[in-house]
């Protein structure tokens, strides 16, 4: 049986827990037996956005990018785990409207607060941004408009990551897509 497709896409600060998260609800996906493909931020500025800036439109291009590939791979039946920061709320509705032609789609907001995320400050990226070394960085010197369609929202604050995987893979099973 050929399933409806799905775009799981995940939106959120850098430092927020969206790559980690979806690489979990996407290997949890793949163990339910769907087809998943991971469509990851760092992947896809490397592979289909090189040479993309941080402006706005560049970061709508690589918005718009993941997913036009997020609703071909919706229309196969299969489902495409996306995670961007996609700061923009219009540019993330193009994105849903793109998916829905296609399959379903599935917003899940990482709202782990900017001070926890600067806080942790993984790879360094925050305090090189408030020292002006990283231009236009979501957040500090550029916007990140929070959604307001969201259909799940998390905070890892106090969440662990296997607790925050099993929360979106709970609202995969109740909405059947799992
Ligand atoms: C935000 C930046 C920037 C700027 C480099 N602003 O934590 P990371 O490192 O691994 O995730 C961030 C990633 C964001 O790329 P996206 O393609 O997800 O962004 S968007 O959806 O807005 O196109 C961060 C790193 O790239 N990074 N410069 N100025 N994040």
């Amino acid at each position: 049986r050929v399933r409806r497709g799905l775009t799981l896409f995940f939106t959120g600060l850098s430092g927020s827990g969206k790559s980690t998260i979806a690489r979990g609800v996407a290997d949890a996906i793949r163990r339910s037996g769907r087809t998943v493909t991971l469509l990851d931020g760092d992947v896809v500025r490397r592979m289909l956005s090189s040479g993309l800036t941080f402006s706005r439109s560049d970061r709508d291009l690589n918005v718009r990018r993941i997913g036009y590939v997020a609703a071909e791979i919706g229309r196969h039946g299969g489902v495409a785990v996306c995670a961007p920061i996609a700061p923009y709320a219009a540019t993330r509705a193009e994105v849903r409207a793109m998916a829905e032609d296609t399959g379903d789609f599935f917003l899940v907001h990482v709202a782990t607060p900017l001070e926890v995320c600067e806080a942790r400050d993984r790879k360094g990226l925050y305090a090189k941004a408030r020292l002006g070394e990283i231009p236009e960085f979501t957040g500090i010197s550029d916007p990140y408009e929070a959604p307001g369609d969201a259909d799940l929202v998390i905070d890892t604050t106090t969440a662990t990551e296997a607790e925050s995987v099993a929360t979106v893979v709970e609202a995969l099973r109740a909405g059947g897509w799992l």
